[in-house]
């Protein structure tokens, strides 16, 4: 087969979001409310803030945002984790930045799977947060070796899947035909099932090494957890979601509101309590788990280290020793975050966000040795705009808050351990990406550009 007559791994991820999408709407029917919330607020949103709507378009998001989502899973193996990065690599997912999240009480590391260049990202940037159990973190050694030969015995792919993936492997593609088996066989992974294949009491003694243990052992696959739409006003959304009766989490996760939103702001509602079936010898005993919940997010300028530094400070002093827990934690927020500053000109000048450039009709009338000038003489001449780079990542302090609020709250426990990142890319069999460095080229490509 020639590779014309392979679709792009684009079109693959469209597909594949889509039939997720889908899924996961018949399987937790509040995720089509929220999706039809945000999509309400969106169109709001653009038609108020006329300016926004021009940026929007201007960069290329307008038709992303309304597909855009985020999802989340759990896996228990090396091999699990090594096959998802070779199934997300079909759809042109790639591993990026490396998350520990066992800092927070949660026994996982994690990196996000999504698209890295411009066009892509545009087209759909579906990403999924993936988390490896690191079983090592379980104290009870004899448990330890039990959800090990648990997790050894399962095979969380089809057979058909697992053949797809190693055909786009071998001829570099696959076919439309195949790209549609592909994306059938590939959900299946991602499935709920309310069968557990562990009895209640293993059930149990998982659970009470933690929660996440439970969830990731104890089933035949790594349902997809939550799958997240984006709004372009979350303290609406909100506001939506408690008149509507959904159970949204109280505080909302990441930076205060702002004029110029940055990085990530994410509020979810609570796991849902399904009912459960255990096998035990020739009959099934029911119990429940809870798993599955709903997210949005607001996302914003992607920050460079410099900025992220001073993001990660003001937040640190703001949840002072008390975390988002105590007294008002939504004014802490804001008065620690008066000193980051909230005017796009002046966060660029200071080289706190990531900007893409980009000629004005002026601009394109411009002469070469003009459009050579420094960019930020040709802004101020209207030749030249800047628009922020969105942040296309996560912020391990508010993933560790998410995975709290869906754990039921409450289980705070801390790990000796330190960060792995060395044992995750082993288990994955890749190296994550630096999220910066890929900020960093989508700026300097559209600084080149300009002059071309
Ligand atoms: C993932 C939680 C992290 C986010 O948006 O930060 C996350 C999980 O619960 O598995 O999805
Ligand atoms: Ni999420």
């Amino acid at each position: 087969m020639t590779a014309d007559r392979f679709v792009s791994p684009d079109h693959i991820r469209s597909l594949f979001s889509q039939a997720m999408s889908h899924m996961y709407r018949t399987e937790v029917p509040l995720y089509g409310t929220l999706v039809e919330l945000v999509g309400a607020i969106n169109a709001d949103v653009l038609a108020a803030q006329p300016e926004l709507a021009a940026q929007i378009q201007r960069s290329g998001e307008r038709e992303r945002l309304d597909v855009e989502r985020h999802g989340a899973i759990r896996v228990g193996t090396a091999q699990e984790l090594a096959t998802l990065g070779r199934l997300f690599a079909v759809m042109g997912m790639q591993p990026v930045g490396y998350y520990d999240l066992s800092v927070a009480g949660v026994p996982v590391h994690s990196t996000a799977f999504r698209p890295v260049d411009g066009e892509s990202l545009n087209r759909n940037p579906f990403r999924v947060f993936t988390s490896l159990l690191r079983l090592e973190l379980i104290e009870d050694a004899a448990l330890r070796e039990q959800a090990a030969e648990i997790l050894a015995r399962r095979n969380i792919f089809t057979a058909g899947a697992l053949q797809l993936i190693e055909q786009c492997e071998r001829d570099g593609g696959l076919s439309e035909d195949d790209a549609w088996r592909f994306v059938v066989e590939s959900l299946e992974t991602f499935r709920w099932h309310n069968e557990a294949t562990v009895s209640l009491e293993t059930y149990h003694a998982l659970h009470g090494a933690h929660r996440l243990v439970a969830d990731v052992v104890s089933f035949r696959g790594p349902h997809i957890n939550h799958l997240t739409p984006r709004t372009l006003d979350i303290d609406a959304a909100q506001a939506a979601m408690h008149a509507r009766g959904l159970a949204a989490k109280a505080v909302i996760e990441g930076p205060p509101r702002r004029d110029c939103a940055i990085l990530l702001r994410q509020t979810s509602f609570k796991a849902l309590e399904e009912m459960v079936h255990f096998p035990s010898g020739a009959d099934n005993e029911a119990g429940t788990h809870t798993a599955r919940f709903g997210e949005i997010e607001q996302r914003g300028l992607a920050l460079t280290p410099k900025g992220r530094d001073l993001y990660d400070a003001l937040l640190a002093q703001a949840r002072g020793g008390e975390g988002s827990a105590g007294g008002d934690y939504t004014q802490r927020l804001q008065d620690a975050f008066a000193a980051f500053p909230d005017e796009h000109a002046t966060l660029r000048r200071e080289g706190l966000g990531y900007y893409r450039y980009s000629l004005t009709e002026a601009g394109q009338a411009a002469d070469a040795q003009t459009r050579a000038l420094p960019a930020e003489v040709l802004i101020e001449r209207g030749l030249v705009t800047a628009d922020p780079i969105i942040y296309e990542d996560f912020l391990p302090v508010s993933a560790a808050g998410i995975f709290q609020s869906n754990l039921g709250g409450g289980e705070q426990r801390a790990y000796a351990a330190r960060a792995n990142r060395d044992a995750f890319e082993q288990a994955l069999g890749a190296t994550v990406s630096d999220e910066f460095a890929i900020y960093e080229r989508l700026q300097a490509e559209s600084l080149a550009a300009l002059k071309a």
